[in-house]
C-alpha cells in the first residue's frame, strides 16, 4: 500500500481538533507515520490552531465568500464555500483510494460535506464518513442544522456512520466538565478512526487493507451502508476476555433498543497489539464476538502488531447494517431503521434517485421497464474496477 493511497480528511472546527489528535496520536504510537491529514475549514482562526502539527495539511476554503470567518452555523454558506473552491480542494485531495471523512454536525462548515462527497464518488474515490450529531443542550438551531445535513451525507456517502456525541459519552462519568466531556468524546471519535486507518495501513498478520475495504465499500455503490462502531482496550491477564466483554456490551451497539451488534450483516474486527498477541488471544476475541453476532454474519479481521503496542489489547469493531433494513440514525431521534427495497427493486430505486439529482423535472426514459438513464454498468451489475 503507497502512503497516498488513504487520506484523512476533518471538516469544520471541532473536526479539526480531533483531526490534529488522531494525526499527534498516530505519530507517538507507530513508528512510521505515512497517515494523510487533510484539515478543512472556512475559519482562519481554527486552521491557525492546528496548522503546525506534524504531517497535517491544511486548507482554508470560501475565503471569497467568508473572509475567513466561520459559516455562523449556516450550513447552506457552507456548502456554498466548498463550490467556490471545489476544483482547487480537489486538486489537493489528489487520487486516493480511500477517503476517511470526519465532519462535527451543528455548525455550518458541514454543508460542505455533501458537494465534496459528491465530487469524491464521481472521481471513483470510496469514502467512509463519521458523522457527528450535536448534543441536546446545544439548542435547536444545531439540531436542525444537523437534521438537514446528515441525510445528505448519508445519500452520498459509500460507508456512514452518524454518532450522537451523547452516545458517545454513555458509561463515562457524569462528574466530567464541559470541556472534559467534548474531550472524551473526541478520544472515542479517534480511538475508532485511528483504529480503522492503522488497520488499512499496516500490514499484520492478517490482512486488511485499502483494496480488501473498498471491494467491501463497492458492493453495490449505489447502496451507502450504515454502520455503529465500538472500541475497547486493556492490559495484563484476561485482556483479550476483557475487551469482549467491553465491546459485546459496549452501549455504543444498543440503539432504540435494537442490537446492532447481533442484527450486523458484515463485521469488521480491527485488532492493534504487540509482538506479544498470543494466538489464543485472538481466538478468544473472535469467539466471544462472534457469540454476539448471528450465526450468517460475514466477519473481516485485520490485525497489527506493532512493538510499540506491547502489553496493550485494542479493538475496534465496526458492524454494518445489513443493507435491506438499515439502521440509520436520524438526528435527535437515534437510529431509525429503514427499510430498502431488496434485490434489483433496492439497487434501480437508489440508482434512480442518483440520476434524478442530476437531471432534475427531467423523465426519465424508459423501454420495456429498463430505465436507460442509469449508466450501463448499473443496469447490468457490473462492478467497475476503479
Ligand atoms: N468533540 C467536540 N465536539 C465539538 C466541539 N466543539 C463543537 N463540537 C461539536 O461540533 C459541532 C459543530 O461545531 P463546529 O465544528 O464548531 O462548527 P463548524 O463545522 O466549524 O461550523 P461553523 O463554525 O458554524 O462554520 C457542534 O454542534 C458540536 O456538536 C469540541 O470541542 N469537541
Ligand atoms: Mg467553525
Amino acid at each position: 500500500m503507497k502512503a497516498e493511497d488513504i487520506l484523512f480528511i476533518s471538516l469544520g472546527g471541532a473536526a479539526a481538533s480531533i483531526a490534529r489528535r488522531i494525526a499527534q496520536g498516530a505519530r507517538r504510537d507507530l513508528t512510521q507515520a505515512p497517515m494523510r491529514v487533510l484539515i478543512l475549514d472556512t475559519d482562519d482562526a481554527v486552521l491557525q490552531e492546528v496548522v503546525h502539527t506534524d504531517g497535517v495539511s491544511v486548507t482554508i476554503f470560501g475565503t471569497q465568500r467568508l473572509g475567513g470567518r466561520g459559516t455562523g452555523g449556516d450550513h447552506t454558506l457552507g456548502m456554498g464555500a466548498f463550490r467556490d473552491d471545489a476544483t482547487t480542494l480537489m486538486q489537493q485531495i489528489g487520487t486516493p483510494r480511500l477517503v476517511i471523512l470526519l465532519t462535527c454536525c451543528g455548525g455550518g462548515t458541514s454543508g460542505a460535506a455533501e458537494p465534496l462527497l459528491r465530487l469524491l464518488r464521481e472521481r471513483g474515490i470510496a469514502n467512509v464518513v463519521f458523522a457527528t450529531e450535536p448534543f441536546a443542550f446545544e439548542g435547536e438551531a444545531r439540531r436542525r442544522s444537523a437534521s438537514v445535513v446528515l441525510p445528505t451525507i448519508c445519500e452520498k456517502a459509500n460507508a456512514v456512520t452518524t454518532v450522537p456525541l451523547a452516545s458517545l459519552l454513555a458509561g463515562a462519568s457524569d462528574e466530567l466538565s464541559m470541556s472534559q466531556s467534548f474531550a472524551y468524546v473526541a478520544d472515542r471519535l479517534a480511538a475508532g478512526i485511528s483504529l480503522l486507518w492503522t488497520q488499512l495501513v499496516f500490514p499484520g498478520y492478517i490482512q486488511f487493507d485499502v483494496e480488501y475495504f473498498r471491494q467491501y465499500l463497492e458492493q453495490d455503490s449505489y447502496v451507502p451502508l450504515s454502520f455503529t462502531f465500538a472500541d475497547a482496550s486493556a492490559k495484563g491477564e484476561g485482556r483479550a476476555e476483557a475487551v469482549v466483554e467491553a465491546l459485546t456490551h459496549s452501549s455504543r451497539f444498543q440503539v432504540r433498543g435494537q442490537n446492532c451488534l447481533a442484527s450486523a450483516s458484515h463485521v469488521i474486527v480491527g485488532v492493534l497489539a504487540g509482538e506479544d498477541l498470543r494466538l489464543c488471544e485472538l481466538d478468544t476475541l473472535m469467539t466471544g464476538v462472534k457469540k454476539a453476532l448471528s450465526s450468517q454474519v460475514e466477519v473481516m479481521l485485520g490485525t497489527v502488531n506493532q512493538p510499540s503496542f506491547n502489553g496493550q489489547l485494542s479493538v475496534v469493531v465496526l458492524a454494518f447494517a445489513a443493507t435491506n433494513t438499515d439502521v440509520v440514525e436520524q438526528p435527535g431521534e437515534g437510529l431509525q431503521t429503514v427499510r430498502k427495497r431488496s434485490g434489483k427493486g433496492a439497487k434501480a430505486g437508489k440508482s434512480l434517485s442518483a440520476v434524478k439529482d442530476r437531471f432534475d423535472d427531467v423523465e426519465c426514459t424508459l423501454i420495456d421497464g429498463v430505465n436507460y438513464d442509469e449508466p450501463t454498468y448499473v443496469r447490468r451489475h457490473i462492478r467497475l474496477k476503479r
